[in-house]
């Protein structure tokens, strides 16, 4: 596995309950530049088990739930864990209603915010300048609000590592194909481990795949997995100008952004436009009737990010923070989440002929908003390697390319903002070009 944001946790776990040979293999060092994770703040909203709902409801809250008290009480997580509140809003009456289901139950947790004073009062006087017309939403002043990602990263493999497990990275730690047995003892196709870029073998009993987006250059993934890139952008602000937005809760309007209170270490304030995602579409044959058949989306690292996006976090901080609008960026990258078509984690033994005989577990498909998920995704994982995992987890999770036939691509999968379309990365009318040092 990776050491991104799950391959941590998974690591992490396995040497909190004994394992004692693990080794978590990635082309660059814990956090690498092109991990998800490696981010300075993810939003956190916490949540409870329940008992009698479908498979994937009750798999997803028992995560959460896992997630939540890890985030709360575990002394490697909680001191990246912020509780400072979460204001969600929404402009459009169709993406209201969507909140507003998205509350269906918790509606006695949060308060409505639905003036352009109740949205400045969530936050200190000079915070919140913006006039925020058509505004509606909902606030807590409590269980949620966010996480120091790349700490609690860093936290996770420290502590995986000071209890054994090996970190290897560069060129020994790139991994570029699975190895199996067929290849010293013909009739025989076990999966035996993995090779990496310096040829490298590194033989396991059990291999765990935990890359994100980039689990489809190793595997056939049968289209389960759809890598799409999101964008984020930081403005450096003075120390003593942050010292105003210490402690402010999440703001996410679900159709034009969202921010968290800048980085305590290095002052920047990190703000993501929302939209459907970018894929960048690789095409198979050309159909009978001539027209170019989509057959996946293929992750690449940049640390910038198209004009339109720029464009959308301007207007965001127009409507929020009309102060900071015209700040020039301090840095941006796109971000390769990988989202299944149920959005639900695919977690599962990978069962396939080829790989007969190999233990090979897969732990993909974040789906955009599994950071939060980290502390949990170990445990899970300790779950299936024990075969202690219950039956509705293991559905909900399970191998399931029988959804991904057919697979539309440009599903918006209740994602709102933009023109209300997944795009095209391909087709930006350009890139930022913010000097990166
Ligand atoms: O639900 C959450 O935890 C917020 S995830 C943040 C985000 O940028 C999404 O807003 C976006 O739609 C995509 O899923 C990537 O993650």
């Amino acid at each position: 596995m990776r050491g991104g944001t799950w391959g941590c946790s998974i690591a992490l776990e396995l040497a909190r309950n004994g394992y004692n040979n693990v080794t978590v293999l990635d082309g660059e060092e814990v956090p690498s530049s092109t991990a998800a994770g490696n981010d300075l703040n993810k939003i956190m909203e916490e949540g409870t088990q329940s008992q009698d709902d479908t498979d994937a409801a009750y798999a997803w809250n028992r995560l959460h739930d896992l997630c939540t008290m890890a985030w709360l009480n575990d002394p490697i997580y909680k001191p990246h864990y912020h509780r400072t509140g979460y204001v969600m809003a929404a402009s459009s009456d169709a993406a209201y209603e969507a909140l507003l289901k998205d509350i269906r139950g918790r509606e006695d947790e949060y308060h409505e915010v639905a003036s352009a004073e109740q949205f400045q009062k969530t936050m200190p006087e000079g915070v919140l300048t913006g006039d925020f017309a058509g505004w509606r939403g909902f606030a807590k002043s409590s269980g949620a609000g966010w996480v120091f990602a790349r700490g609690a990263i860093i936290a996770a493999k420290q502590e995986a590592e000071r209890l054994g497990a090996r970190f290897i990275s560069g060129q020994q730690g790139l991994v570029t194909k699975f190895v199996f047995s067929s290849e010293t003892e013909p009739g025989h196709n076990a999966l035996r481990g993995v090779q990496s870029a310096d040829g490298t073998i590194y033989r396991a009993y059990t291999t765990i795949l935990a890359n994100g987006a980039n689990a489809d250059n190793l595997l056939d993934l049968k289209y389960q997995l759809r890598p799409t890139a999101w964008t984020l952008a930081h403005i450096k602000m003075t120390p003593t100008k942050a010292e105003l937005y210490k402690d402010l809760p999440v703001l996410f309007n679900i159709e034009k952004g969202f921010f968290m209170e800048p980085s305590a270490e290095t002052h920047e304030l990190k703000i993501c436009d929302e939209h459907p995602g970018y894929i960048n579409p690789v095409y198979g044959e050309t159909s009978p009737e001539g027209e170019k058949v989509i057959v996946g989306s293929k992750p690449f690292a940049r640390h910038q990010i198209p004009v339109e996006s720029e464009e959308r976090v301007r207007a965001f901080l127009k409507e929020t923070m009309p102060h900071l609008a015209a700040r020039p960026f301090s840095f941006a990258r796109i971000c390769w989440d990988a989202d299944t078509v149920d959005r639900m984690p695919l977690i599962d033994w990978h069962g396939s002929d080829d790989i007969a005989g190999g233990r090979l577990l897969l732990a993909i498909g974040g789906s955009g908003h599994c950071f939060k998920t980290m502390p949990a995704m170990g445990q899970v994982v300790v779950e299936y390697l024990e075969g202690k995992v219950d039956d509705k987890t293991r559905r909900a999770f399970r191998w399931r390319p029988e959804m991904s036939t057919d697979r539309n691509w440009w599903d918006v999968q209740n994602r709102w903002g933009a023109q209300g379309e997944v795009m095209d990365i391909t087709k930006v009318k350009g890139w930022t070009e913010i000097a990166t040092n």
